[in-house]
């Protein structure tokens, strides 16, 4: 049997009843399609939308993918991975584009969704495969090949990319895209780009095709050899740590970690993704490591003989450049559900699911465990730290707040189940040394790309998701400024949607972060704050910019705030009211959160004619000194006794 459809109609039939099953728990895959129209679209899969939407209308309840209208390309990308990462990758959006720069604005949000490996499919519009009105308003005109067009763009951040030139070959994309979107080692975005002219070109489908299909999210163990691999290594510790990172998260893995650390002793340090792997106050979580860790994190991290990676991709926030590691011995073992990350830093691969894993280790490290004062060590380090957080939580800084003050407001007045999102600018930074998470999904900060304006449309998708799966949550997205100006128009989606959001906007007239960091580097702060331009540069007043009168233009609430006592008041009115309502506050950029051991690599200029550079190298080559490579295979025996390491 066959059924004739356009390919945009089968594509929209096909995504409908693709399923995934974890745990024999089955769900749809698909929670909708985002999409902005134009010629590359409008006419094919926006063709195909409206026609299931009709369906929708005429049969209520019939199961159609519905469509969400974006402000911006890029966006939606955002607003679906801030979806399927809440989800834990277990569902996830289409997004369709028009042709040109419809579909390279998706770029960004394909690069930001392949490096935090959560899945996206993107439609991009392509120009006509036929060729016979060539060239169409906005190809690329390639002199070398007729084959080119600006979606090969995608390629590189694509973890799947296929142009469909002939409707014959749709089926077998079809089937590739949903094995790379639902293969936990796999998943990024995936890119399907479709010439205009075959989007509206039609087939006789086998019906097959459309049958309901489900995807197995299995949970991998590790296989024998690695694991005794692992315990044997694990076994050897006296300063052992754990690394959690999202995988952790993903995989739903949080009770398996904790029984695993509870049955070891060993502490647990966490990076941006992995934030929430334990809540805070679990007395061997010790909290953000890296660059922007903890004293407590930090610390154990230096002295660590072992190091257990779980779903972490070691980006150099955690690693400090490869310089938080800094015991000569130190061995790593990873559990990973990717191999590429399961092998980093020469480590014993445990390549599985970290919950499978995790309670497998518990399993046949029965009886073993770190040493008492290892464990009581990691619990008063982290309680030192959080008097800390504390403090900067208290300085009460005139005339305007820190935005630790602000930050401390934010996390007492929440509840435990709600969601701070954040994603680039100081905040991230302070958020991981300094949020107290006390729920699994409670922290979402995208730091694989930290891409400035991912806040405020990744946070829509957040909550979107946190709705569809009937879970009572405010999502509370921190934004800077900076990203503000970047990208806010998906404020203007959450009103349409009737979406509430809660978004504190903090005012600080610039770029602190790149300020700050700009300074400890020796150049100044130069091009990093919002000044008028005067005879010596961009040096004058701050801007006479208004964003609250922006967000309020875009539809939303305001509430314009004057320092801390104004900032609870207004959030507890955010909190009672169900509109997506925008906290406005200013904050002094000057004042730094509590520091962090860790360093950055960021190299400065090797010669400069500025007393500022040349300083900031010599600290910048000092500190390079500090970086390992990390090569010396886990496996191989340690040099030297743990008698002698003990002494160091
Ligand atoms: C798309 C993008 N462009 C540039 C950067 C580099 N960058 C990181 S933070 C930042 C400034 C962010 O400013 P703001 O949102 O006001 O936050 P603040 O630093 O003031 O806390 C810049 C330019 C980035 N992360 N993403
Ligand atoms: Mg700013």
């Amino acid at each position: 049997m066959t059924t004739r459809l356009t390919v945009a109609q089968a594509i929209v039939r096909f995504l409908e009843v693709q399923y995934v099953e974890r745990d024999g728990v089955e769900t749809p895959f698909f929670a909708g399609c985002w999409g902005i129209f134009g010629h590359g679209n409008v006419a094919g899969v926006g063709q195909a939308l409206l026609e299931r939407e009709h369906e929708g209308n005429t049969h209520p309840g019939a199961h159609v993918l519905r469509y969400h209208q974006a402000r911006n390309e890029q966006a939606m990308v955002h607003a679906s991975v801030g979806y399927a990462r809440h989800r834990d990758r277990l569902a996830a959006f289409a997004c369709t584009a028009s042709v040109g720069p419809g579909s390279t604005n998706m770029v960004t949000g394909a690069a930001l969704a392949t490096i935090n490996r959560i899945p996206v499919l993107l439609l991009a519009g392509d120009v006509f495969a036929t060729r016979v009105s060539n060239p169409v308003l906005q190809e690329l005109e390639d002199p070398t090949s007729l084959d080119v067009s600006v979606n090969d763009c995608f390629k590189p951040v694509s973890r799947f990319w296929d142009r469909v030139n002939r409707p014959e070959q749709l089926p077998l994309s079809l089937l590739a895209a949903m094995r790379v979107l639902t293969d936990p080692a796999e998943t990024g975005a995936v890119t399907l780009s479709l010439p205009q002219d075959v989007q509206a070109e039609a087939w006789d489908w086998e019906d097959d095709l459309f049958a309901r299909r489900v995807w197995h999210v299995g949970r991998q163990p590790i296989e024998d050899g690695a694991l005794s691999r692992a315990a044997q290594v694990i076994r050897s510790a006296r300063r052992p740590l754990v690394v959690a990172g999202g995988g952790t998260i993903y995989s739903g893995a949080n009770d398996a970690l904790r029984a695993f650390v509870e049955a070891t002793g060993i502490p647990v340090a966490e990076s941006q993704a992995g934030k929430g792997s334990l809540p805070y106050n679990h007395p061997q979580s010790v909290g953000a490591l890296g660059a922007t860790g903890t004293t407590a994190a930090d610390a154990l991290a230096e002295g660590a003989d072992v190091v257990i990676g779980v779903g972490t991709r070691y980006s150099d926030f955690t690693t400090a450049s490869k310089t938080v590691f800094a015991n000569p011995d130190v061995r790593f073992v990873n559990l990973n559900v990717m191999s590429l990350d399961a092998h980093k830093l020469s480590a014993v691969a445990a390549v599985g699911d970290a919950r499978r894993g995790l309670e497998q280790l518990t399993n046949v490290l029965t009886g073993w465990r770190a040493p008492a004062e290892h464990t009581a060590r990691a619990t008063e380090l982290a309680r030192e730290w959080d008097d800390i957080v504390q403090s900067s939580h208290e300085i009460g800084h005139a005339p305007l707040p820190a935005q630790s003050e602000v930050l401390g407001v934010v996390n007492r007045v929440t509840r435990p189940q709600d969601v701070v999102v954040c994603a680039a600018g100081s905040m991230p930074g302070d958020l991981h040394k300094m949020w107290r998470t006390r729920d699994r999904k409670g922290y979402h900060v995208e730091y694989g790309y930290s891409c400035m304006g991912y806040e405020i449309a990744g946070g829509l998708g957040v909550k979107m998701a946190a709705l569809d799966a009937g879970e009572n949550r405010d999502v509370v997205v921190m934004v800077g400024d900076g990203s503000y100006l970047m990208m806010s128009q998906e404020i203007v989606t959450a009103v349409q949607e009737g979406i509430k959001l809660i978004i504190v906007l903090v005012q600080n007239h610039g770029f602190a972060s790149i300020g700050a960091l700009s300074d400890s580097l020796g150049s100044q702060r130069f091009g990093t704050s919002y000044r008028y331009r005067t005879g010596t540069g961009l040096d004058g007043d701050v801007l006479p910019v208004d964003l609250a009168a922006n967000a309020a233009s875009l539809g939303a609430r305001v509430l314009q705030v004057n320092g801390i006592t104004e900032l609870e008041k207004a959030l507890a009115e955010a909190q009672a009211s169900d509109v997506t309502t925008v906290v406005h506050v200013e904050t002094d950029p000057l004042v730094p959160a509590p520091a962090s051991p860790g360093w950055w690599d960021v190299p400065v200029a090797e010669t400069s004619v500025l007393e500022s550079t040349t300083k900031a190298r010599t600290t910048y080559e000092s500190n390079k000194q500090r970086q390992r490579s990390h090569l010396r295979p886990a496996t191989l025996a340690t040099p030297t006794s743990t008698e002698e390491r003990d002494a160091r």
